[in-house]
């Protein structure tokens, strides 16, 4: 399987996952954003964005579903549940929550305050920050009296929820909005970063640093 990579990019997720999984892979580190800087990624893949993963016939282009993905087809569940589970609700909620939820407005203030820093669309940036914030209250009510997300253990719900809170930290929104995570998650995601597993997908870069 091939992973197409950038660093700081949703990519993170799914190499952080192939890391934890202790699968074998092959990744390619571009530089951000690859369909202007990498030659020929649109012919890779047609939409410009990272993740682009392919494992045999599979081609997949949404980081939280690469990790699904190799929960369910390499039996990873040391890193998932089951549909049985009780909580198997709750798990796909956030999931689906991590990017959909999550990431959305993150990544309108992320092109507006880095990567396209026009006086006239600092507003809408920070409006999109500000709404990530807001965004914040499940989770902040849920880590209340948990560690990790789901079955009081590490999974990966907590791959896909805690690289948004990676992204807002690498984005600095906190600087832009004057909000600061709750001391709940500020906690999860320290403990998350602790995890030798992200330490290595984080480090991987193409040369050029992240541009986030
Ligand atoms: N929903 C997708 C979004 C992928 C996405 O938009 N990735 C961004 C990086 S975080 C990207 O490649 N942007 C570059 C571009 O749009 O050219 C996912 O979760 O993987």
């Amino acid at each position: 399987m091939k992973l197409w990579h950038c660093k700081g990019a949703r990519s993170l997720r799914a190499l952080w996952a192939l890391e934890e999984m202790g699968l074998d892979y092959e990744v390619e580190v571009m530089p951000f954003p690859p369909r202007f800087l990498r030659e020929g990624y649109l012919d890779v893949n047609v939409v410009g964005t990272v993740p682009y993963f392919v494992d045999g016939d599979v081609h997949m282009t949404e980081s939280t579903g690469i990790c699904h993905y190799l929960v369910e087809t390499y039996r990873q569940f040391d890193f998932g549940l089951k549909p049985d589970h009780p909580e198997f609700g709750s798990y796909l909620n956030c999931l689906y929550h991590s990017d959909a939820t999550l990431t959305f407005p993150q990544t309108i203030a992320m092109r507006y305050l880095h990567l396209e820093p026009t006086p006239e669309k600092q507003p809408v940036a920070v409006d999109y920050a500000k709404w990530f914030y807001a965004r914040l209250r499940l989770l902040d009510q849920h880590m209340l009296k948990r560690e990790y997300l789901v079955d009081n253990r590490f999974t990966i719900a907590d791959i896909a929820v805690g690289y948004a809170l990676y992204l807002a930290k690498a984005l600095k929104l906190s600087e832009f909005v004057e909000r600061e995570f709750t001391p709940q998650v500020e906690d999860y995601l320290a403990r998350l970063m602790q995890r030798p597993a992200l330490q290595r997908a984080d480090a991987l870069d193409d040369g050029h640093g992240n541009p986030i």
